[in-house]
């Protein structure tokens, strides 16, 4: 095996001989120089090709890439990964990542065998004994009856990560469907994508504009976005729209790579965003911006908001006729339903109530929202010029329009108290406020902002500040991030057998489940706990609580094709074969296209395909016909029926195109037009019924729901310099995505640990001056929930009063603790998302033994 790696294009070669790695402190000129080695002339000599075979590889890390792949084989072992293109070359890329794949594939870490911990030693102990399969599915499958049969089967829960295959993840959603397991669901991201979501009314992630169209801005403002380094794939698109002279605004507490090739650079205090934003809807009132157009017609802005309860006001709450209309339909309707119900009653209680709700759906009372036009009350669809500001009284309450509640939420953001907050100048904060007027304007928004607990509120307050000046739906005119889901998979596959009767709960709350038996206020012990396509122990929040939990369960199983964080702390571990060592598509991404993975060689060792061990597990249980006993049967399955018909994407169709892109324009652009998927076609920057994303332990309070309808600032939790933490620990402490991995991945992979050895912290040298610390030291940095630590760095790059580390360091690589220790699990009762920047700390130096 080596030997054929010697042979590949991405041997050692000698590469990164340069001291530049000296301190683990890459210069730009060091990561280059290392990738110019790897890619040492991709292609291969004349007689290598001779007996080469190439498939098509989809690379498929949660990096929002999708490459596609020549993934070359001789021998029957891969010996190089290289570009392969898109439909579109604009994607045809591939980065260190990419290239590296031999070693992930061929890597000391890869888990080849079942293990078992061994008897009488500790979770975590790492002794494990060698088992076979069959071994590893009994154990596995009696402990699981064992446990359903003496707590039900909800106290058996599946949880997963973000690797982003179409069959892997399902698979094992359709298994907890039809075992009716739990569910538990990973949080991340979901600030941002939860405030997308509840006003666009869009069931995909958050949308912008395809990044082919970043050209047509007149300017891109990246929001916390480390575009050169997390979406390394897309920098070009940047680069091109710069070229052709799109100036490009950073607003990012560091100086990050990005930041260094920007037109301006705007440097706020973390978790400030949502203030910047309200600050600038402030400036767009006073300077009468508003774009009365788009948002009459294509916002709520009109809408007459009830003072009593909040809701929009109804027709039929002011005409008695539509009243009347309404009274006769929704009878009307509710017998349909009855009958709809009794109709199905002999195909069980589930499908029964199926029926009866999506009658009442169909024929529910189209109860328009009202508008004023002139002072006069109408149903807001028969209104052309709807009055966006007044009050209304009808029947002795107050109905206040919209944009009139917006405006009046504003009116203390000012320039210089926004400028207070953000810690900028009063006269930066003006520029951003032209600079975002000057239509059209591209908002680059990365995953920082919404990473503290006012995280929703980011999204929101961003989304409502494009939409008052009619900045979305147009070439160049977009707010977000771009991460579309595909739709063409059959839906009914991940039910599988049945309908699942286990809760989905929300990661974030697991630990207060487990802890207190008791979701809801139910009872629901969980007793057994099987991950798959995640490293939760590595990339979740409060690690040591997390583990602390795992204590509390009494197995624990994990499959992935690496021995993770995760794994090692598992009772059974399940070898899962690498990416291209079996058939599968990906469905989402910024490429919009569905993608094809072929199947290059056999899985190494015996290490299976997720749909083979998920089949194992359901043979045991007795539900085998339910379940593919392939990749390809499972792909077979997944793009099948009408719909995958009618967008070209059935599993033939896949295999033969590679890709299939997801919609016909040439350039997706996000809302065209300023439509909207909520029910009435309009952006609801005004929430009318504000829900939480799941429901938790925590309950939004009265004052919490009243203020939910609209944007509004609060501080972040912890990274706060008012905050009661940042007296003992005065830093706040954010992480990057590293190009070297992606989250927890290619963590072991020798070229690129060559270029990137050890976990670095990066420091202000202020910071680090007034606490003794050295350039290329060791330091601990801590905080009450745990400790890590990492070589400084010292960068004037980073913001004074911050750290900067890069993340997915495995726990095994540091000197001691881990990153993830020092994260809170607290959560925004709304959105139910990881506050992964906001984190106080303190850092000192460090010795082998300890604090110095
Ligand atoms: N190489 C690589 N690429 C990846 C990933 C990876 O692990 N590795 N992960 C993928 C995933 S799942 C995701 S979600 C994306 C994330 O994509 P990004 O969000 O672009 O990636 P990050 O490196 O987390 O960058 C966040 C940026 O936000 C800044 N920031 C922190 N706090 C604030 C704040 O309060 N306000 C503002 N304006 N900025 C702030 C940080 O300084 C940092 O530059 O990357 C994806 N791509
Ligand atoms: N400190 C800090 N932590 C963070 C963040 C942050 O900004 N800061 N960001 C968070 C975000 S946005 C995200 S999206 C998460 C990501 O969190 P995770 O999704 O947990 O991260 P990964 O390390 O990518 O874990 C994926 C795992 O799946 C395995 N895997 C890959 N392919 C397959 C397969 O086909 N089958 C199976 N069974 N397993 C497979 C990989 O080996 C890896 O162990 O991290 C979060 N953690
Ligand atoms: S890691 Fe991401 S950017 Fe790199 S090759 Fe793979 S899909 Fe492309
Ligand atoms: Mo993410």
């Amino acid at each position: 095996m080596g030997k054929d790696r010697e042979k590949s294009g991405i041997s050692r070669r000698g590469f990164l001989k340069s001291g530049a790695v000296a301190a683990g402190v890459l210069s730009l000129a060091g990561v280059t120089g290392g990738m110019t080695a790897l890619a040492v002339d991709g292609s291969s000599s004349e007689s290598e090709k001779a007996s080469e075979e190439i498939f098509r590889g989809v690379c498929r890390p949660n990096c929002f890439g999708f490459c596609h792949l020549n993934v070359h084989v001789r021998d029957g072992n891969i010996v190089k990964t290289s570009r392969a293109p898109y439909s579109n070359p604009a994607y045809s890329r591939i980065c260190q990542r990419g290239l590296s794949h031999v070693q992930r594939i061929y890597n000391a870490e890869r888990l080849q065998y079942p293990l078992r911990r061994k008897e009488g030693t500790p979770r975590g102990g790492g002794e494990w004994e060698r088992i076979s399969w069959d071994e590893a599915m009994d154990e596995l499958v009696s402990k699981m009856q064992s446990i359903m049969q003496q707590y039900g089967s909800t106290a058996v829960a599946m949880t997963q990560g973000t690797t982003s295959g179409a069959v892997s993840p399902m698979i094992y959603t359709r298994l907890v469907q039809a075992l009716s397991l739990s569910f538990i669901v990973p949080g991340y991201d979901s600030a941002s994508s939860y405030a997308m979501k509840r006003m666009t009314g869009s069931s995909d992630d958050w949308q912008a504009n395809e990044r082919t169209d970043l050209v047509n801005a007149k300017t891109i403002v990246a929001w916390g976005a480390n575009i050169t380094d997390a979406q390394v794939q897309q920098w070009h698109f940047v680069k091109e729209a710069k070229q052709a002279g799109v100036k490009l605004v950073v607003v990012d507490p560091t100086f990050t790579q990005l930041a260094s090739k920007a037109d301006r650079w705007i440097s706020p205090r973390p978790g400030t965003d949502p203030a910047l934003y309200l600050g600038i809807i402030n400036q767009i009132f006073e300077r009468e911006a508003v774009d009365e157009a788009f948002v009459g017609q294509h916002t709520v802005a009109p809408f007459l908001v009830r003072s009593d309860t909040g809701r929009f006001l109804r027709w039929s709450e002011v005409s008695a006729e539509a009243a009347a209309a309404k009274a006769a339909q929704e009878a009307a309707a509710q017998e349909a339903a009855m009958q709809a119900m009794q109709a199905m009653a002999d195909q069980g209680e589930m499908m029964a109530g199926m029926a009866y709700q999506s009658v009442l759906a169909a024929m529910a009372y189209d109860d328009q929202p009202v508008v004023m036009q002139q002072g006069n009350p109408m149903p807001a669809n028969e209104s052309t010029t709807p009055d966006l500001y007044g009050t209304l009284s009808v029947a002795g309450t107050n109905c206040t329009t919209a944009l009139t509640l917006l405006k009046e939420s504003v009116v203390d953001m000012t320039p210089s108290y926004v400028a207070e907050l953000a810690d900028i100048s009063e006269e930066e904060f003006l520029d951003l406020v032209a600079i975002c007027l000057d239509s059209p304007v591209t908002h680059y928004v990365g995953y920082g902002p919404q990473a503290y607990l006012n995280g929703a509120q980011s999204t929101h307050a961003g989304m409502t500040m494009a939409a008052l000046t009619g900045n979305l739906g147009y070439p160049g005119a977009s707010y977000g991030s771009f991460w579309l889901m595909g739709a063409a998979t059959d839906p009914m596959f991940a039910v599988g057998a049945g309908i699942g009767k286990g809760s989905l709960i929300a990661d974030m709350d697991f630990p207060d489940v487990v802890a207190t038996g008791k979701y809801l206020g139910n009872d629901y012990p969980i007793k057994m706990l099987f991950i798959q396509t995640g490293n939760p122990l590595n990339c979740s929040t409060d690690t040591n609580l997390l583990r602390n939990t795992y204590d509390q369960l009494d197995y624990i199983v994990v499959a992935d094709p690496m021995m993770t964080d995760t794994a090692q702390y598992a009772d059974l571990v399940l070898p899962v074969c690498q990416w291209f060592e079996t058939e599968e598509a990906t469905q989402n991404g910024e490429t919009v296209a569905i993608n094809f993975n072929e199947k290059a060689i056999d899985p190494l060792y015996e290490s299976k395909s997720d749909t083979e061990i998920v089949k194992m597990i359901a043979d045991r249980m007795g539900l085998g016909d339910y379940f593919p006993a392939s990749s390809t049967e499972a792909l077979q399955m997944l793009f099948a029926g009408e719909v995958a018909e009618a967008m070209g994407v059935t599993y033939d169709q896949l295999k033969e195109k590679k890709e299939v892109r997801l919609v016909p324009d040439e350039v997706y652009i996000a809302f065209p037009g300023g439509q909207f998927k909520t029910p009435h076609g309009r952006l609801e920057f005004y929430v009318e019924d504000p829900q939480t994303r799941y429901a938790t332990h925590v309950m939004p309070t009265e004052e919490q729901l009243a203020l939910e309808h609209l944007p509004h600032w609060f501080p972040p939790a912890h990274a706060w310099f008012q905050s009661e933490d940042a007296r003992q620990y005065p830093l706040v402490c954010m992480s990057e995505r590293p190009r070297f991995r992606v989250h927890s991945q290619w963590h072991s992979v020798p070229a690129l640990r060559e270029l990137d050895p050890e976990p670095i912290v990066k420091i202000n040298p202020k910071d680090a001056r007034d606490r003794g610390i050295s350039d290329g030291g060791y330091v601990e940095c801590f905080n009450d929930l745990g400790h890590v630590v990492a070589r400084a760095v010292f960068s004037e790059g980073i913001r004074p009063g911050t750290l900067v580390y890069p993340k997915g360091w495995h726990a095994g690589q540091f000197k001691a603790g881990s990153w993830s220790e020092l994260i809170s699990n607290d959560y925004d009762v709304f959105s139910v998302c990881p506050n992964f920047m906001d984190v106080s700390c303190d850092v000192r130096p460090w010795a082998e033994g300890g604090a110095e």
